[in-house]
């Protein structure tokens, strides 16, 4: 596999910070795209990667996007995200492994002293939290026993359920009642969206690839459809919960939904993507505001003292969030992605 340095090494983030763990084989990939609001912040990621130079693209791009969603949400904190490259599977991992890989992300995050706080994202928990959180006060998200947050997952879900709201009345919808919402990834966020969705009176279409997964939501009603088939599935909405880069140019060509708006970080694998999703007239929430339901639950908790109704109150205001994207777009015949890209750089530049 041909890895283009230069193309790798182009990046105007603030720094990464690229770590090998010798004894378990895995490398750290901490990066910190921007402080001009704040610390940075954002979850850790651990999964298997193709060779190192994926791992610190994903773990830029991701960063980038936490920048975006912190000042999108109005979050007085910067965009970071870590990545954990692992040589296995997690679920292939010994104990210890483990164990030693989160002490190494600890004692790092040690010496980073505060620049970034990380907090769970996909493979990682608040049960890891607590891990970290017995070496380092730099972590979000540790159990609400140990004086934490706890899981991010019902703000998250309750934010894509706002968007998903914005997405409708956006398309003249007022109502979720009878209407058909495919949710890809029944995760901790995917499976409580189901169950969000199906109090509103939504019809629901779901996927995993552990099919297992999807048994909460078939017993509220959901038919679950093939994982390999989301993209040609004709429904109102579509809701990306799992691992993000699904749509480019050439699936939101004849992608067959109204609105797309779900959990996933990077949803959108290419800069065309959102201008064919437009040119189409189906209705984008950008994701680093869709599923800023989770930042709004960690920060607002851990670092602004909100209680749970402020936090709730702010993550359904998501939904107004995003009508303003959607005005503006429409006024000045722009993408929603560059809308709400506008308004995240127009607060970065005043910070
Ligand atoms: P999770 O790991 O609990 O769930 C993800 C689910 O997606 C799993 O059940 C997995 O089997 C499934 N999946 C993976 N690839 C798939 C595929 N190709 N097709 C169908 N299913 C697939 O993760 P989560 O916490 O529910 O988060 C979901 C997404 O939302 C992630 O991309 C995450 O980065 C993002 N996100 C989560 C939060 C949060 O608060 N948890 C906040 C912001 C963004
Ligand atoms: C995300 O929202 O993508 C995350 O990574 C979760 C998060 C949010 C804010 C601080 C730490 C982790």
């Amino acid at each position: 596999m041909h890895i283009d340095v230069d193309q790798t090494l182009r990046w105007s983030g603030e720094m990464t910070c690229i770590r090998y763990h010798e004894p378990t084989g895995t490398f750290l990939i901490i990066a910190i795209d921007s402080t001009a609001r704040g610390p940075a912040s954002g979850g850790t990621r651990a999964m298997t990667y193709e060779n190192v130079g994926s791992a610190i693209a994903d773990a830029r791009r991701l960063a980038g996007a936490m920048t975006l969603k912190m000042a999108a949400a109005d979050l007085p904190m910067g965009g970071g995200k870590s990545v954990l490259a692992l040589p296995r599977p997690r679920h292939q991992l010994s104990a210890d492994e483990w164990k030693r890989i989160l002490h190494f992300h600890a004692a790092n995050l040690e010496l980073l002293n505060g620049s970034y706080t990380t907090g769970p994202d996909v493979g990682t928990s608040s049960a890891d939290m607590d891990v970290l959180g017995r070496t380092t006060k730099h972590v979000f998200g540790r159990s609400t026993a140990q004086g934490g947050a706890g899981s991010s997952a019902e703000a998250t879900a309750r934010g894509v359920h706002a968007s998903i709201r914005a997405g409708l009345a956006e398309t003249g919808r007022s109502s979720l009642a009878g209407t058909t919402v495919l949710v890809q990834g029944l995760g901790a966020v995917g499976a409580r969206l189901c169950e969000l969705l199906a109090e509103a009176g939504a019809e629901l279409l779901v996927t995993d690839v552990h099919p297992e997964r999807c048994a909460s939501a078939v017993a509220l009603g959901a038919r679950t459809v093939d994982p390999g088939r989301v993209t040609s599935i004709e429904c109102h909405v579509f809701a990306p919960c799992a691992t993000g880069g699904l749509i480019n140019s050439e699936t939101a060509r004849t992608l067959p939904v109204a609105v797309v708006a779900g959990a996933a970080n990077n949803v959108l694998a290419d800069a065309g993507a959102a201008h064919v999703l437009a040119e189409r007239e189906i209705v984008y929430a950008p994701d680093f505001v869709a599923n800023s339901g989770g930042a709004i639950h960690l920060v607002g908790r851990e670092v602004l003292g909100w209680t749970a109704e402020t936090v709730s109150e702010r993550t359904e205001a998501i939904e107004d969030t995003l009508r303003t994207i959607f005005a503006d777009a429409r006024t000045r015949g722009i993408t929603t992605e560059q809308a709400a890209i506008d308004l995240a750089h127009a607060r970065l530049a005043a910070a």
